[in-house]
């Protein structure tokens, strides 16, 4: 039965904050936030955030046991409060799997659990496929693996069938000539000289997934698409490394799944996600029979759902 009265407090750790923060030049031009939070000789886990182009957020903190574990988060390139902001020079697939490298070595970690959903699923599984030895588990939330198929159901055909009034004005931003194919009618906008453009195209990409993120959307989500500072980067980020699939080969998680075979790895995947339909944790998890798949029958895409937060605490619990 639907259970309308837990709420995400109930069922995540209490907030607590940081108790290190630093940045890390990872290149000529940029440098990355990162934190630690919990217990500083706790178990390393490190959180890999969604977007990409989101950047971390202090709720993440809430899915550990803070005596447990040692909770590592970072800010990808050019988001949250990594710098230069927004920039896509030298912003890739490639750059972010080595950031995670030079941060890893930069604590002293030797190896770490990974966690991440979404983007931050794509990116946990690339990293894994780069550097298996460095990865006691991956937990994985709403999986992306970034294929043609994925990024034309959501941002094309597909998921405008079940919200076609959100999809309107996103849309509808682009004239109908330029229609046929939106994620590069965006790209122009998004790197358009023009700060305006740049700002009015990030506020419509950005609603389309955030009004699309929950089973039931939530207005407070939507929030985040009036906040410029964090729509421009998380549209910006995000076209960017759809426009250049991602910079590696079509279906390369599913090509390279043998390098992470050993990797223990609990899936959990909400059953109406529509940003990253189930399709794809069923394709992965078939890929990876001992992988462990969790279907929460009463969920979207968001870490925010109740049913989704509950079985990730459980899911990180049982690696204590
Ligand atoms: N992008 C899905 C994704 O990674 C296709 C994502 N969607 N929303 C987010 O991430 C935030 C929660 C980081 C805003």
């Amino acid at each position: 039965m639907l259970d309308t009265t837990t709420t995400l407090a109930d069922v995540l750790y209490p907030p607590i904050e940081a108790h290190t923060t630093g940045m890390l030049a990872v290149s000529d031009v940029h440098t990355i936030a990162w934190e630690q939070s919990g217990n500083p000789d706790g178990i390393p886990v490190v959180v890999i955030h969604g977007g990409p182009g989101g950047g971390g957020q202090p709720s993440y903190r809430q899915y550990f046991d803070p005596e447990a574990f040692n909770i590592v988060q970072f800010d990808q390139r050019g988001c949250g409060q990594s710098t230069p902001y927004a920039e896509l020079e030298g912003n890739n697939t490639h750059a972010s799997v080595s950031d995670l490298e030079s941060l890893r070595e930069h604590l002293g970690i030797e190896t770490w659990h990974v966690f991440g959903g979404s983007w931050g699923s794509t990116l946990s599984l690339i990293y894994a496929q780069h550097h298996p030895q460095r990865v006691r588990s991956l937990v994985l939330r709403g999986i992306f693996m970034c294929r043609k198929s994925e990024l034309h159901w959501f941002y094309q055909d597909g998921a405008s069938h079940l919200f076609p009034d959100a999809f309107a004005p996103y849309r509808d931003h682009i004239p109908e000539a330029e229609q046929a194919d939106l994620i590069r009618a965006y790209y122009a906008r998004l790197t358009s000289d023009d700060v305006e453009t740049r700002r009015a195209a990030a506020k419509e990409w950005t609603r389309w997934e955030m009004a699309t993120s929950r089973l039931f959307p939530d207005p407070e989500y939507l929030d985040k698409a009036e906040d410029l500072d964090f729509a421009v980067a998380f549209a910006r980020i995000e076209c960017h490394y759809f426009i250049n699939a991602i910079f590696v080969e079509e279906a390369y998680i599913l090509n390279h799944v043998d390098a992470i075979q050993h990797i223990p790895t609990v899936i959990v995947q909400g059953r109406y996600d529509v940003v990253c339909p189930p399709r794809s944790a069923w394709e992965l998890h078939q890929a990876m029979p001992q992988s462990r798949l969790v279907m929460v029958p009463d969920a979207g895409h968001s870490m925010g759902e109740v049913s989704i937060a509950r079985e990730l605490v459980a899911a990180t619990d049982a690696l204590r």
